[in-house]
């Protein structure tokens, strides 16, 4: 069976996690506390030079970043579809998760953080950071989806969904102001409605349970 490497907080895992469950394709988990700097040990150096999660181990050997991770499988098990039928609305898909992925990920992740905190930024300065960078992408993302469906693009989940989710999960922890993503917040509340995502939710895994104080 295969095995994800993640963290209960990483976004980019929470993304594998939920395109994992909606193809309906079983596998272990294994956790790496990121906290506590698990991402630079050996063991999951070796499988990353990146130091970081996720890491899709597969029969064939280790997958590595999250988008890659999602098109293999989308390839290797192509229903239900996270993309189109449609090569046109494919690419509006992937350039809506892209935006996220790319443009906004990229300048929050921790290893960004710990920079701007030893470069002497103090903890607002690093919250108005995320929220810049969270708002912009966010407001970007909001006029690149489809107003028709229950999710991003129509009535079933796609890579955007895939994306948006744990973005906004992340947007939730900075304590970032939602009051101009409206139809942002709509999608996500019919997101969490389905097993899929519902199962992914970072609270449900269990290195969460290990940590959360009951
Ligand atoms: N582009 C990568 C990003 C991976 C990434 O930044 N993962 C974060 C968690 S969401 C991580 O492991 N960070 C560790 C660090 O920044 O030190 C992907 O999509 O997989």
């Amino acid at each position: 069976m295969m095995i994800l490497h993640g963290y209960w907080r990483s976004s980019a895992s929470y993304r594998v996690r939920i395109a994992l469950a909606l193809k309906g394709v079983a596998y272990k988990s294994r956790t790496w506390d990121l906290r506590h700097n698990a991402q630079y040990s050996p063991d999951l150096v070796a499988l990353n030079p990146m130091s970081s999660v996720p890491v899709l181990q597969t029969d064939q050997g280790p997958l590595t970043q999250s988008m890659a991770i999602i098109e293999w499988l989308e390839a290797e098990v192509p229903e239900p579809s996270l993309l189109s039928d449609d090569p046109l609305i494919s690419a509006r898909i992937r350039a809506a998760a892209q935006v996220i992925a790319s443009d906004v990920h990229p300048l929050n992740n921790l290893a960004v953080l710990k920079k701007l905190r030893g470069m002497g930024h103090d903890e607002s300065q690093l919250s108005d950071w995320m929220h810049h960078w969270m708002q912009r992408g966010l407001a970007a993302f909001q006029t690149m989806i489809s107003d028709k469906g229950d999710f991003c693009f129509g009535d079933s989940p796609s890579l955007a969904d895939v994306c948006l989710i744990p973005q906004l999960y992340n947007a939730r922890r900075w304590e970032m102001d939602f009051s101009s993503l409206e139809p942002l917040v709509a999608v996500e509340a019919r997101c969490l409605t389905h097993p899929a995502f519902i199962g992914a939710l970072p609270e449900n895994q269990i290195d969460a349970i290990e940590e959360i104080p009951t």
